[in-house]
């Protein structure tokens, strides 16, 4: 039996294609900034994202960490999302690590800050205060169901943050995903912010790896707090070339995922007890089941056949390079008769 593994679309796999880019990269030691592929893909990802320079980081996690670092000096505090994967999923690194202060402020159920809230959470200047040092947004937004943050939302957030001079990090892990959604240029969307993450380990296919986009000012002092935290890479040109491979070929790609998401919500919503928790924008796809004890339902999609996460009262299902339309039919079919049997 295939297993059919939407667990994440961080379980993608280099293709063939990309292992050979990998095998023929040119290399260097990139603490020297002597690697030629990196200096290539970090050149490629600025021009990208319409930034001055980039930084080849280990994973999303070390480039929001860096980024925060980079923005803030110890002792201040960073406005972040209640739902966002800053705040929950990346082991308290800005405390930990930064000495910041992480200030969740409601998302809405599209990703988005509640306004309102980023506005009375600002710090006035006071010395019995911390500083507001950044705000981040998370685009597209993972726990939010994988919504699309658009230019609308981007730039209510930008003229908050100008108008009280602090910046704007993006944690655009999937941030290709938000563009093709949109249709618009991935430059249009980062120029909301003054540094933006992407990563190349999800739905862009590449084994490891993120990209920290910014000024060529951010950058440099982004690559010092890199090397802090263990992130100075040598010969990293093996995963760079993924990179650039990746994004010369598999952006397009992106929108048969979403396209698999929403074939995969149509069939979810024609089953009894089974609601979409929201109805997908992109390629996560989020749904309630009336009835069971998630771990246990989880269980028995696994002796399906089917891999996902429960996340916390809700199952996500993850559309990826390696997850076909066939295969979204055939989790479908194999889901039915677990519902059909009951808990
Ligand atoms: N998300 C992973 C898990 O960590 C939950 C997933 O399976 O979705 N920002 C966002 C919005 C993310 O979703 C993730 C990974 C990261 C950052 C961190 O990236 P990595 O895993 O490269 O550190």
């Amino acid at each position: 039996m295939k297993i059919i593994d939407l667990r994440s679309d961080t379980v993608t796999l280099p293709s063939p294609e990309m292992r050979q880019a990998m095998a023929n990269a040119e290399l260097g030691d990139d603490v020297f900034g002597e690697d030629p592929t990196v200096n290539r893909l970090q050149e490629m990802a600025a021009a990208t994202l319409g930034k001055e320079a980039a930084l080849l980081t280990t994973s999303g996690t070390q480039s929001n960490l860096t980024a925060l670092l980079t923005h803030c000096r110890r002792g201040d505090e960073v406005i972040v999302g209640a739902e966002s994967h800053t705040l929950i999923f990346e082991v308290g690194g800005a405390w930990a690590v930064g000495g910041l202060g992480l200030r969740p402020v409601r998302n809405d159920d599209r990703g988005r800050l509640d306004m309102a809230e980023v506005r009375a959470a600002i710090r006035g200047d006071n010395e019995h205060f911390p500083r507001t040092g950044l705000i981040c947004l998370e685009n597209t937004h993972n726990r939010c169901g994988g919504a699309v943050l658009n230019e609308e939302d981007l730039s209510s957030v930008r003229e908050l943050a100008d108008r009280k001079g602090f910046p704007v990090h993006m944690d655009g892990a999937r941030l290709f995903n938000a563009a093709v959604a949109l249709g618009v240029p991935v430059s249009r969307l980062a120029a909301y912010a003054d540094s933006v993450c992407f990563s190349l380990s999800k739905g862009l296919g590449c084994p490891v790896g993120s990209a920290l986009c910014g000024s060529r000012e951010f950058i440099a002092e982004a690559r010092r707090y890199r090397k802090m935290l263990g992130g100075g890479m040598r010969q990293a040109g093996v995963l760079a070339a993924a990179g650039v491979y990746a994004l010369e070929r598999m952006v397009d790609r992106l929108a048969d995922d979403h396209e698999n998401a929403r074939l995969a919500a149509e069939g979810l919503a024609d089953i009894p007890g089974i609601d979409l928790a929201p109805p997908p924008q992109t390629n996560l796809v989020y749904f309630t089941v009336d009835g069971w004890k998630l771990p246990e339902f989880v269980r028995r999609l696994e002796e399906a056949g089917v891999l996902c996460f429960d996340e916390g009262g809700r199952i996500r299902w993850v559309m990826h390079f390696g997850i076909e339309r066939s295969d979204v039919e055939e989790a479908l079919a194999r889901l039915r008769p677990v519902m059909a049997a009951g808990a």
